[in-house]
């Protein structure tokens, strides 16, 4: 059993009606437990010219295989009418494995920790809801620093309902 932290994200569709979409979805994986879920976080695109994305994390206890993982989450994203169109263009859901327990992996499929984890607030303000400070990723960084790095700016905490 591994502890993993997802990245979500939707900007189409009523957005947050996707992320709670996405959560009862990944609450019916096999092998795994959901365990949390953080607020949700509005913020602009990091491209110009999309609409606002709403962004949370969840944490998953689960025995699959990080591929296996991924292959279940883009099956998710598909079934919400995610179309990939363009690389970064807006889209319905967005699941991305951001860590896999104390795993580094570097497939062509798959990296873990997640790119771009670190300078992403929308990313990390939420993870911190879940993950402990202390929480070290496999490339020996840890969250307090990271957030210590990456301002809380432009993020909105959305209410929870
Ligand atoms: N911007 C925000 N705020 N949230 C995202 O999830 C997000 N995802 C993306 C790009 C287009 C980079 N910008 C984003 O893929």
């Amino acid at each position: 059993m591994e502890r993993i932290y997802i990245g979500m994200g939707s900007n189409l569709a009523d957005p947050a009606e996707q992320l709670r979409s996405a959560i009862e979805a990944l609450a019916q994986l096999p092998q795994s437990a959901l365990v949390g879920v953080s607020a949700f976080y509005q913020s602009d695109s990091l491209l110009p010219g999309q609409p606002r994305y709403t962004n949370a994390v969840a944490a998953l206890d689960s025995t699959l295989a990080p591929l296996a993982l991924l292959d279940a989450l883009q099956a998710i994203e598909n079934g919400q009418g995610r179309e990939r169109l363009e690389r970064w263009g807006p889209r319905t859901l967005d699941l991305d494995i951001l860590l896999f327990g104390d795993r580094l992996i570097d497939e062509p499929r798959l990296k873990v920790p997640h790119y771009h984890m670190q300078e992403r607030a929308f990313v990390l303000y939420p993870l911190a809801e879940l993950a402990p400070a202390a929480l070290h990723l496999a490339d020996g960084r840890c969250l307090k620093d990271l957030l210590a790095a990456c301002p809380f700016v432009g993020l909105e905490r959305l209410s929870e309902d």
